[in-house]
């Protein structure tokens, strides 16, 4: 019998993961936040896909974290901020040997989820994948990329990888997932913020130089400082880099505050600059940036955490 997989959050990576596995013919269910959901989404019936201008609608089984079935395999696909409490919920569901795939942005909240399930193994991923929700339970997927997976106290990848090649999900197993997390969150640290405090597009912050430099400076002093050379190599070039490739689009931090959407600053910006008052490094800049932004969240009466 092959293992379900459990899908908790049915936004935008939930849906681009949960419809691609049910494409493929592998058991997937959708954990829903609660029996009102579970009604609506009983309503429209499925999940969404809509790629290449094409919908498709997928029957995706649901049910809320108190059903009774035990959990083997857990993908979490909620936001940095929510994943603790939701998987929490499921906790007691979780069967011996079950397995988290934790899909957050940034980073803290993988570990305050591990805290939590200290007897299931959780494996971190790092995704260049974009989709987003043009209509509840339906997803746009716009962005291809690549999904890099790991345990960064198990080198040994799961056999579950076999799915991910079925449903057509590009993945690497990767044995330096911190360094690859760390490294996406410096680069979100040195990218987002400016663009929300400079209203522009990634391109913007070519007018910006200086300022991004500096960062690149401090991210690089924290990367090194906390034990993650490799994430600091060559960080500015890359930033760069980015700059230029995506000189068109808004970071996300610009469309979760366009969208007047929570953001998850306390998992990027944030964490970095809790890791360096950690160790006891001083980053000016840095320190500034959050400050600023919480200041202009706060303005805007979002959430500055
Ligand atoms: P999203 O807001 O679209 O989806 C999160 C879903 O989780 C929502 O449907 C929300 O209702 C649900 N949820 C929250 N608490 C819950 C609970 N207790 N029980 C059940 N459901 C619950 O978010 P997203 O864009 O899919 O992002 C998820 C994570 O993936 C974020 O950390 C994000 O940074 C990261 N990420 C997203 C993308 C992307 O293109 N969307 C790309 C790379 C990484
Ligand atoms: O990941 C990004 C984001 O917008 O969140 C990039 C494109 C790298 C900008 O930081």
């Amino acid at each position: 019998m092959p293992t379900t997989w459990h899908v908790l959050g049915a936004g935008s990576l939930g849906t681009l993961w949960a419809t691609r596995l049910a494409r493929a013919e592998v058991p997937v269910r959708l954990i829903v936040r609660d029996a009102a959901r579970l009604q609506a989404y009983g309503v429209a019936g499925g999940l969404t896909l809509v790629e290449h201008g094409e919908s498709q609608c997928y029957p995706v089984p649901a049910e809320t974290p108190d059903s009774g079935e035990p959990i083997n395999r857990l993908l979490v696909a909620c936001k940095a901020y929510d994943a603790e409490q939701a998987v929490a919920r499921v906790a007691p569901r979780l069967a011996p040997g079950a397995e988290l795939i934790l899909l957050q942005n940034g980073l803290g909240s993988q570990d305050a989820v591990a805290a939590q399930v200290p007897q299931a193994r959780c494996i971190c991923a790092s995704s260049t994948e974009g989709a987003f929700r043009d209509g509840d339970w339906r997803v746009i997927f716009a962005g291809h990329g690549y999904t890099w997976l790991g345990d960064a106290g198990h080198p040994v990848a799961p056999i579950w990888l076999d799915d991910l090649d079925a449903a057509g999900i590009p993945h690497q197993w990767s044995t330096d997932i911190l360094t690859r997390l760390w490294r996406k969150l410096a680069l979100n640290c040195a990218i987002n913020p400016l663009t929300v405090l400079h209203d522009c597009r990634n391109g913007g912050l070519q007018d910006h130089h200086c300022e991004v430099a500096t960062l690149c400076g401090e991210l690089t002093e924290l990367l090194e400082r906390c034990g993650q050379p490799a994430a600091a190599e060559d960080l500015q070039s890359e930033v760069e880099r980015v700059i230029h490739a995506t000189a068109a689009n808004y970071s996300s931090m610009y469309q979760d505050v366009n969208h007047r959407r929570r953001t998850e600053i306390s998992y990027l910006l944030g964490h970095a600059c809790k890791v360096a008052s950690r160790h006891q490094l001083n980053l000016p800049h840095l320190n500034q940036l959050q400050q600023r932004l919480r200041t202009h969240l706060h303005s805007l009466g979002l959430p500055s955490d």
